[in-house]
């Protein structure tokens, strides 16, 4: 059987980032990607020109659809927009038992809000608690907790705040501190640290995402977190290496690096 995962995320029209990536991300790791589509942005290289959210019943609707038939092993959150999305979606999370990531994304490569400030409560009190992986990058820490980090010592105090509100696991990563890319998984009692040389290319639209969603397929597949998170890290660290120029901006991720040479 081919496992099955579900995102639940905004549509980049430009490919590189959300829903687009994660479909790559999953058919890249040999699972079936299936989506949940919460908004919808007007999006290209140089950022997000237009964003139009679904409503709550179309959200609903295309969970039940998916979950109530065709089943899921893992779920995949990423932009939610509202309050109200992120509640509805953290109630659909909390009645499905198969594991889930949550990217709790707050705003665009380019700096562009993809969450409403009014949302930050509910991604605290609702969604983190329902998150098997919580995976956010330091941004995204000091909206959440107000814990600023500038070195890698601090990513423990972050980890620290974060499973405070519930999530099994916590994945921050610390990509944006100079150095090597270095990322800390812990469930407040087992620490991994992760540790990938940094590449030096500017385009990386849809990292988050991609890291997301190859967790949640290496999960499907029946990994434990601290192995599916290692993998998925490998496999972001070669899309990142081969990310490539697209328009006139920041260019994605390669998700297909895997299969470039033998196609
Ligand atoms: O990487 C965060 C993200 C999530 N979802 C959508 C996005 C982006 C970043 O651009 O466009 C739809």
């Amino acid at each position: 059987m081919i496992p099955g995962v579900l995102t639940v995320a905004g549509s980049d029209s430009g490919g590189g980032a959300g829903i687009q990536a994660d479909l790559k991300t999953m058919l890249a790791l040999g699972v079936h990607g299936m989506s949940v589509i919460t908004a919808v942005t007007a999006q290209n290289s140089l950022g997000v020109q237009g964003a139009w959210e679904l409503p709550v019943e179309a959200v609903r609707a295309q969970y039940r659809s998916v979950v109530d038939d065709i089943g899921v092993q893992a779920v995949k959150t990423g932009m939610l927009a509202s309050a109200e999305l992120v509640e509805t979606v953290a109630e659909l999370l909390a009645g499905t038992d198969a594991p889930a990531v949550v990217d709790p994304v707050g705003v665009s490569k380019h700096g562009d809000p993809l969450l409403a400030a009014s949302a930050l409560d509910s991604v605290r009190t609702k969604l983190l608690p329902v998150a098997t992986v919580a995976t956010p990058n330091l941004d995204e820490v000091a909206q959440l907790t107000g814990v600023r980090v500038e070195s890698e010592e601090g990513l423990r105090r972050a980890a620290a705040a974060v499973l405070a509100y519930g999530p099994r696991w916590v994945l921050i990563k610390g990509g944006h501190l100079p150095g090597d890319a270095v990322d800390l998984l812990t469930d407040g009692s087992e620490e991994h640290w992760l540790r990938a040389p940094r590449h030096d290319n500017r385009h990386t639209h849809g990292t988050g995402c991609t890291l997301a969603s190859a967790i949640a397929a290496q999960l499907a597949k029946g990994r434990a977190v601290p192995e599916a998170v290692a993998a998925a890290k490998e496999y972001v660290t070669g899309a990142v290496a081969a990310g490539f120029a697209l328009g006139e901006g920041i260019g994605p991720v390669d998700h297909g690096w895997r299969f470039r040479g033998d196609a």
